[in-house]
């Protein structure tokens, strides 16, 4: 009989420094809870780009996809193999004419919520836009009707109710990076705060 065991080590390489396993998915809201049903939900991609519209048929147009990621809170909380469905944010990409001056990435939000990411982390293959989460709508709480995950970032950058794409040449900082933390928020890195 074993009365220990060692943690798994594929689980331990898995979660980044001075962060524990949640338990369920918390929920990290700053502010109100938007109400946004798929009806009303747009995307406006606006800046270096021509500007255009979406709506819910044209983003349910676009191919769709199974996503499983790790989603790191820089509170200290991690949850492994969340699982989603959506649309890569590099198929949107390939339908929009965006300009190659734009290098950084500002992630607008229902609610009045900001995010900025680099291009160069933006525009990853396993970045997504999701609408499903474990098989469900994605509830409001959690972003729903839609939002952006970028699982290789702490989840800050993973904007909920997202309404918007600004493509910038010059980085701005987003709601949390003008309130103190890091600018990019690598998490093997631990860029947390900024200095
Ligand atoms: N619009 C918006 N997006 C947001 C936030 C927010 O307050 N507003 N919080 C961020 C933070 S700090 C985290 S950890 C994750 C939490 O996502 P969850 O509530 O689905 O766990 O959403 C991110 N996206
Ligand atoms: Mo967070």
């Amino acid at each position: 009989m074993k009365f220990f065991e060692k943690p798994d080590p594929d689980m331990t390489e898995r979660v980044p420094p001075g962060q524990n396993l949640a338990k369920g998915f918390p929920v990290l809201t700053y502010g109100p809870t938007p109400d946004v049903t798929q009806d009303d939900w747009q995307l406006s991609l606006s800046g270096l780009t021509t500007p255009k519209t979406l709506n819910w048929d044209d983003l349910m147009a676009l191919p769709q996809h199974q996503f499983t990621a790790d989603f790191h809170c820089v509170t200290t909380w991690s949850k492994l193999d969340v699982t989603w469905t959506g649309v890569k944010v590099t198929d949107l990409l390939s339908t929009v004419d965006v300009d190659t001056k734009a290098l950084h990435v500002m992630a607008h939000c229902y609610g009045g919520y900001t995010t900025n990411v680099a291009m160069e982390d933006f525009a990853r293959p396993e970045n997504f836009l999701a609408h499903t989460l474990e098989g469900e709508p994605l509830p409001a709480k959690h972003g729903g009707p839609l939002r952006l995950v970028v699982p290789h970032l702490y989840a800050w950058k993973s904007a909920k109710w997202l309404s918007g794409l600004e493509f910038l040449a010059e980085p701005v900082l987003g709601f949390w990076e003008r309130n103190g933390y890091h600018k990019r928020g690598e998490p093997w890195a631990e860029e947390r705060y900024s200095d």
